[in-house]
């Protein structure tokens, strides 16, 4: 037959398909409202999209509303179509000189596709390249209005916001749970600008001048040579730097510390690090460092834990924000601030305010809370949202201005620049997640992927073709002003302010701020980090950092590394202790904490629901952990014995006494020393119960339960409770739960 007919009799077969099954009312057609099973063949009702789904705006950067959906571009309904719109027939297969020749040039769509698809994947950041993010909303307080004008803190006043953490060294695809400190940027959407808080979870950085962070970088991510260690500080180049370089020796034990392996991004404090200079609307000026302050407490994991999670749950911590954000237990912080007079000298109790080394201890500067932040919205796209934003704390609005740190001040340089390359060219401010919702009205012009069609001749002032617009704005406007202060008459130098040179007087005050317990893990930490080095002068010369930063930190870790204490070289300064940067000894709320219930096959649904209702009713979120997927009654398995691992939950729930399943296998499941031949027990349960138990979480049995606490000798030692119900046991849990941890299971040695 001729070609001509042979495309005729296809498209015709193919309309007579489609005809068929329109209108019909099998599921996953449109209107049905079920799913699937099948592949569609026609058109079908959009998935229901996730609660109030959408970019955070859909305003272009000249302020227009572009009156496109969020999801305009999604694979949603109607046909698949090239990137011009051309409704296509076929994308699975190639245009091919007969079903055996080879493919040809012609075939637009097949280039259209793979070309982008080459294309797909961008830089990824240099640092902070592990990230995942949230929207929220901000709400002011209105307690910042006598030292600032900013408008997002006024009384009540609510601006939208996207908040990015992440960790620092690891590449993309790195574990969350490393050792590290964490990244949390939060861009405030407000109605005079955007403004960005560029944070870590860690008060202090290493250096004190923007000139070193390539050196600091190179220093802590993998060797040149082998590309190892990934998102690691324990190794040989790291320790090197830090020995040598003995500003970052405050840095470093807070990494040394339990704030290095965070539990969640819920329970991490942020701080700006920088001091800023806030101005209020008489122009007075007061100098300020920022905090963001978790409502569920700060919280970490314990090492071990924190390595078992690298190989099981690698996703640990973007799994937990986004399962918290959709369970409704939405994430909060509040913002507050830490206020000092701007005196000439910029310095508080003696403490340099422009040497981000230092704190200012809250007992000395109290934080005062001025507004709410609500993580209530995870992102529709990752790398639309996630990974296209960019932050750069240059992003000021009237009321907040920089001061003369010199890490902020090489900061403000490199977010910008870094975005260039990353996100190839100047108008990343029109990525949709970058928007401003304040109105736009600039003059640059041009570039790669300029998405606004820009009217008028005349983007340049003065100018007469185009009105004279825009206009300069004033004080009465809101203008952002540079707050004039005065630049000291001094030589131009390459040198730091003499004070900057005290580098161990707050790392000592950090060590005498912790409990016995923290102290343990930071020894724990050291001698592990450099446990891990291969070069003896490089542990040699951080132990002598320990030295002076204090005796029993550094012998402890001598110990542990084989090598002889090495004295002081210098005095130990004189330091009152601040317990808030300690992490134990308070009561926190639960809410949105993971609890396991561990069921056999006897469960009574009726009872698991009234555990499950008592856990929701605590604002925790219970997962039912059973020998295999399916249900018990009408509650779902949420997690099996093969799936279900300690570090998943922060307290386990007894309610059954598993016998070993088929698919366990005692002798591989089983840790070495648990008895589970012949055990009554599933080994995994076991397991379950002796690793929840070693990393000091809570147990509560009830019913059968108690029996695998006989099983595994852990009855009767702290924090391992029998309850008389269901409910009972909850309201244990709920006793517990708020130390966070049972740290009276190991007592620690050192005082
Ligand atoms: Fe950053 N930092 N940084 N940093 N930083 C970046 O910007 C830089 C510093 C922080 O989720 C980069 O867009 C220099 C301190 C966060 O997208 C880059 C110096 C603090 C994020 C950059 C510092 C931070 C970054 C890489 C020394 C806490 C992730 C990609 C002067 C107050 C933001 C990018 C996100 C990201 C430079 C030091 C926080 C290269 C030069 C101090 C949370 O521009």
């Amino acid at each position: 037959s001729k070609p001509g007919r042979v495309i005729k009799d296809v498209v015709e077969a193919a309309a007579a398909k489609v005809a068929d099954v329109r209108g019909d009312t099998i599921p996953g057609s449109p209107g049905s409202g079920v799913p699937s099973l099948e592949e569609p063949t026609t058109p079908q009702d959009p998935l229901p999209p996730k609660s109030e789904q959408g970019s955070p705006d859909t305003v272009t950067p000249t302020g227009l509303e572009t009156g496109l959906p969020p999801t305009a571009n999604s694979q949603q309904g109607a046909f698949l179509t090239t990137a011009q719109g051309a409704r296509l027939r076929d994308t699975d297969h190639s245009l091919k000189a007969g079903p055996r020749g080879p493919i040809l040039l012609q075939d637009h769509h097949f280039r259209e596709k793979i070309t982008h698809f080459d294309h797909e994947r961008i830089p990824e950041r240099v640092v902070h390249a592990r990230g995942t993010g949230a929207h929220g909303t901000f709400t002011g307080y209105g307690t910042a209005d006598e030292v600032t004008r900013a408008g997002f803190l006024a009384k009540d006043k609510e601006t939208q916001v996207f908040v990015r953490f992440s960790t620092v060294l690891g590449s993309r695809g790195s574990a969350d749970s490393v050792r590290d400190t964490r990244g949390f940027a939060t861009k405030f959407y407000t109605d005079e600008g955007t403004f960005d808080l560029v944070g870590n979870n860690i008060p202090v950085f290493f250096i004190q001048d923007a000139i070193k962070f390539p050196d600091i970088i190179h220093a802590a991510k993998p060797h040149p040579d082998r590309e190892i260690p990934q998102a690691q500080s324990a190794h040989d180049t790291f320790w090197d730097f830090v020995s040598l370089h003995t500003e970052a020796q405050h840095h470093t034990i807070w990494n040394m510390s339990d704030r290095g392996i965070p539990r969640s991004y819920r329970t991490m404090e942020g701080f700006g690090v920088h001091t800023f200079r806030l101005v209020n609307a008489a122009g007075e000026t007061t100098l300020a460092k920022f905090h963001w302050k978790p409502k569920l407490g700060v919280h970490s994991l314990e090492w071990e834990e924190a390595q078992m999670l690298a190989g099981l749950d690698p996703d640990f911590h973007r799994r937990d924000l986004y399962d918290a954000i959709e369970a409704g237990a939405f994430p909060e912080w509040e913002l507050g601030l830490q206020l000092f007079p701007d005196t000439p000298d910029e310095t508080f109790g003696g403490i340099d305010l422009l040497d981000p080394t230092k704190i200012v201890p809250e007992e000395l500067a109290p934080v005062q809370p001025v507004g709410r932040l609500v993580l209530n919205r995870t992102p529709t796209n990752f790398f639309a949202e996630t990974e296209q934003v960019a932050f750069h704390l240059g992003n000021l609005v009237p009321g907040i201005d920089v001061t003369n740190d010199p890490l902020l001040q090489g900061r403000l340089f490199s977010y910008l620049d870094t975005q260039l390359t990353r996100l190839a060219g100047p108008n990343f401010p029109q990525i949709p997640i970058n928007r401003p919702h304040a109105p736009v009205n600039d003059m640059l012009r041009d570039g790669f992927h300029q998405q606004a069609v820009h009217g008028g001749v005349a983007p340049y002032r003065p100018n007469s073709l185009d009105g004279g617009n825009p206009f300069e704005a004033g004080d009465a406007q809101q203008a952002f002003l540079d707050v004039p202060v005065t630049v000291t008459e001094a030589p131009k130098i390459r040198a730091n302010p003499v004070s900057f040179d005290d580098h161990y007087s707050q790392v000592r005050l950090f060590w005498q701020s912790m409990s016995p317990i923290e102290k343990e893990h930071i020894v724990r930490a050291y001698t592990f980090e450099l446990g891990k080095c291969y070069e003896q002068t490089i542990k040699e010369r951080q132990l002598q950092c320990l030295a002076n930063v204090d005796p029993v930190l550094c012998e402890q870790v001598a110990t542990g590394l084989g090598l002889p204490a090495p004295e002081p070289t210098q005095a130990l300064a004189e330091v009152t202790p601040s317990p808030v940067l300690s992490q134990i000894g308070e009561q926190w709320p639960s809410d949105g904490r993971t609890i396991g219930i561990v069921v056999d096959a006897d469960a009574l649904e009726a009872d698991l629901d009234d555990v499950r209702d008592a856990v929701f009713a605590a604002g925790m979120v219970p997962l039912l952990i059973a020998a295999h997927g399916g249900k018990v009654g009408d509650l779902p398995v949420q997690r099996t014995f093969a799936t279900a691992r300690s570090v998943e939950f922060d307290a386990i729930i007894l309610a059954g006494a598993p016998a070993p399943a088929p698919d366990a296998i005692p002798a591989r499941d089983a840790k070495a020393g648990a008895k589970p031949a012949g055990a009554a027990i599933d080994p995994r349960v076991l397991l379950l119960v002796e690793e929840t138990w070693r990393h000091a979480k809570a147990i509560v049995a009830w019913g059968a339960g108690a029996t695998v606490l006989e099983t595994t000798a852990t009855a009767g030692t702290p924090g391992v409770l029998v309850a008389e119900t269901g409910e009972a046991a909850v309201a244990a849990l709920q006793q517990l739960l708020p130390a966070h941890r049972v740290w009276e299971r190991f007592p620690a040695t050192i005082s």
